[in-house]
């Protein structure tokens, strides 16, 4: 079955791709992805300047799926630039640039940075544990609209918005971001483990976001929710771990799916099962990938 798919524009020649930050932090992670069968790449979002990230621990799981709290580490925008700039004829797939702004002119000029690059920016506006960026950004309505929009002027190819799982709040805000392309739906849910011993939380950040199993149905019901709101491409993400979760976000209206915490479980491989499974899937229903999404609505 033809898994080739369109977002707002770009083919992709499968609809899967990793989500931001999953072993996306290097160019030489970005390129060992590639070689999975991704649609395309996402990279680490990337700040204006560097950042160190947090103390360990950063990454644990929990009987519910995985908390993190990395805080970012990148080397910054020109710096990352440069490095896959150095290899950019390498990447066949599509590369999605993940951005992290938190004000107007630095977004517009990391976007316009990386035209020659991307072939999508992605805006982080939903990291759940970070000081002046993603969540807390997107909480300032005003401040969004005023990022999404500077990226669009400086960037002349697609814009994706990445926003958090919490759904009055992205319903409120929506058809304020008119300016973007597609929606990725959604980040991790802002979440803390204690230890119970040392009477302390146990991610040295205190907070963290749940991704796995936890999210996927949480994600799901607002991918389901915003395909009867907009007419704008989703892509989902949230607990993905098999072929089967994958279809289900294809039915609630999702274009395309990413994954994160299963790559750290079971590795790149995942790509291919998620290939096979969904091909096996369509012959057997007798439908199209384009059939699929949405199907899960009321026609
Ligand atoms: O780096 C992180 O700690 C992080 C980011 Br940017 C994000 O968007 N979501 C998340 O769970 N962690």
């Amino acid at each position: 079955m033809e898994l080739v798919t369109k977002i707002s524009g770009i083919t992709l020649r499968n609809p899967f791709m990793n989500a931001s930050g999953v072993l996306s932090q290097t160019v030489s992670l970005l390129k060992r992805l590639q070689e999975a069968e991704v649609g395309a790449v996402v990279t680490k979002s990337i700040t204006y300047e560097e950042r160190k990230g947090y103390e360990n621990p950063t990454f644990i799981k929990i009987n519910c799926g995985y908390l993190n709290a990395m805080g970012l580490p990148n080397p910054g925008f020109r710096e990352f630039l440069k490095e896959l700039s150095l290899c950019r004829d390498e990447f066949k797939v599509p590369i999605i640039v993940s951005i992290a702004p938190s004000e107007p002119k630095q977004a517009r000029e990391m976007a316009t940075t990386f035209k020659n690059i991307a072939s999508a920016i992605e805006i982080n506006l939903s990291c759940p544990h970070s000081e002046k960026l993603g969540l807390e950004v997107f909480n300032d309505a005003k401040l969004t609209e005023s990022i999404v929009k500077n990226v669009k002027d400086g960037f002349d190819k697609p814009v994706f918005c990445k926003l958090p799982p919490y759904r009055n709040e992205v319903l409120g805000i929506i058809d304020s971001l008119d300016n973007c392309d597609a929606f990725v739906v959604s980040n991790t849910i802002r979440a803390m483990k204690i230890d119970i011993k040392a009477k302390k939380p146990v991610l040295s950040n205190k907070f963290g976001g749940l991704s796995g199993k936890a999210l996927h149905p949480i994600s799901l019901a607002l991918v389901f929710e915003l395909y009867e709101k907009t007419k704008k491409p989703i892509i989902g993400v949230g607990g993905v771990e098999s072929w089967e979760d994958a279809v289900e976000f294809f039915l609630a209206g999702a274009s395309a799916v990413q994954v994160g915490s299963v790559l750290e479980k079971k590795g790149i491989t995942i790509f291919k099962e998620l290939v096979e499974g969904l091909e096996k899937y369509l012959k057997e229903e007798r439908i199209s990938l384009e059939e699929l999404i949405g199907l899960a609505h009321d026609s």
